[in-house]
């Protein structure tokens, strides 16, 4: 087989390229090693910035968002019972988040690409690429047994923080910058109208807490747990008590639970791979970097990732120039940096780390200060919150 661009990932990266490929007239073909359903039960992001919305649009798969997403114009965060309100649309100067599940999302690309009869190779197995470092590179992996081969003039790496192509990488030169944090989001998906019309961000004694939504009819929750629990050992009516201990009262006693669709526990860490090129091999989304859930930015990453790597290409093939590949991956990087600089900082204020002395404790109650009383503060919050440009 043959194509322009190969693709090495069905998640969100892989498959928002390949769309944007295609209605550019440039070949591309998707291999993962798992089936569509495989993907389409993970249970993922929620909250999608500006950015990520007019890329679904540019890719022509925007409608269904178009018509069932929720936008937000705010959310509340909650220090020691003290609520205060983020009004994202006043302090970014009119910007606002759609919330829309990453499962609805990644539903839409497949389903576009699928219409448009495009290929995309599920349960690819020991998928590898090739002499990327050279003019001809090429992909390798087995289906059904049969070794196959996709000769291509480009290999697009979006096949997340545990894919091939980090491993092919880590001893070809990358460098990797990493921040593993001592605990992870217990989380609960459940069909029950949310608590609240907003995100609501919590610091509690006994940790974390976010109360999240896929729609006004189903609801995500998490609660900060340690990386050594075990999402057998919760029922959901053990995660629903342990949420409400740490809500405010009043807003504990209007919580609808039910029984859990999802139950899940995710790490938390942030990483960063530089750089996010070899040759012609380029690297997009989590197989680049991975951020803490905490500022909503991991899927939001992968979509300014795409939209650097989507122009490069577009360049080589219809303006026969490589300026834009040349800089991909220092641009992306650029961006990628400050949303770890701001995940980082989310993460820092709103959790309880197991070891943080009462110095830390008090910085802490500071920074909830700032954010009440400075606008500047929340200003900052704000425009990292929504999205900083690309
Ligand atoms: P993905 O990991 O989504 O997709 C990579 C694809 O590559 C997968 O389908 C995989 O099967 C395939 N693949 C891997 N190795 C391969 C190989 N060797 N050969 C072929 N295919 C291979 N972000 C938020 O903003 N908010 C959240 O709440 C949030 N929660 C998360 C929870 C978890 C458990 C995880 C892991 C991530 C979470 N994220 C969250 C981040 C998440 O949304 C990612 O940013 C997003 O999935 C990135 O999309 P991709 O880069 O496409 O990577
Ligand atoms: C989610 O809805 O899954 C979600 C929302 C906001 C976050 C993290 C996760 O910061």
């Amino acid at each position: 087989m043959r194509t322009q661009v190969a693709i090495i990932g069905s998640g969100p990266s892989g498959l928002l390229l390949g769309q944007l490929l295609h209605r550019a007239g440039i070949d591309n073909i998707i291999l993962d090693r798992v089936s569509k359903e495989h993907i389409l039960g993970r249970i993922r992001a929620g909250v999608l910035e500006e950015g990520m919305a007019q890329m679904m649009e540019e890719a022509g798969v925007g409608a269904r968002m178009k018509r069932e997403n929720l936008l937000h114009d705010g959310f509340d965060m909650v220090f020691d019972d003290e609520v205060h309100r983020i009004d994202l649309f006043n302090l970014s100067g009119g910007k606002r988040v759609h919330v829309y599940g990453q499962t609805e999302l990644t539903h839409d690309l497949m389903d576009a690409r699928e219409a448009e009869g495009l290929t995309t190779i599920h349960e690819a197995q020991n998928v590898q690429p090739h002499d990327f470092d050279g003019e001809k590179p090429y992909v390798t992996y087995e289906k059904d047994g049969v070794s196959q081969r996709i000769d291509c003039d480009f290999i697009a790496g979006c096949d997340g923080f545990h894919g091939v192509c980090r491993k092919v990488l880590s001893d070809g030169g990358m460098q990797t910058f990493e921040k593993v944090y001592p605990f992870g989001w217990l989380g609960l998906l459940a069909d029950v109208p949310p608590v609240h019309h907003e995100l609501i961000y919590v610091n509690h004694a006994r940790g974390f807490a976010l109360c999240s939504q896929r729609s006004e009819t189903r609801s995500r929750y998490y609660v900060q747990c340690a990386v050594s629990e075990n999402v057998e050992d919760w029922s959901a009516d053990m995660f629903w008590d342990e949420l409400r201990r740490r809500l405010p009262d009043e807003t504990a006693q209007k919580v609808i639970t039910g029984p859990a669709l999802e139950m899940s526990i995710a790490p938390l860490r942030s990483v960063v791979s530089e750089p996010m090129r070899f040759g012609r091999l380029f690297l997009a989304g989590d197989a680049a970097h991975i951020v803490p859930p905490t500022g909503a930015k991991g899927l939001n990453l992968a979509a300014s990732d795409v939209h650097y790597l989507f122009e490069g290409l577009r360049e080589h093939y219809l303006d026969r120039s490589d300026a834009g590949l040349d800089v991909y991956s220092q641009k992306a990087l650029h961006r990628i940096w400050n949303a770890e600089r701001f995940s980082w900082w989310m993460t820092s204020v709103m959790h309880r780390f197991p070891d943080m002395s009462t110095f830390d404790r008090r910085i802490q109650q500071a920074e909830f200060y700032q954010l009440v009383h400075s606008k500047a503060a929340s200003t900052a919050l704000a425009e990292n919150y929504v999205g900083l440009p690309y």
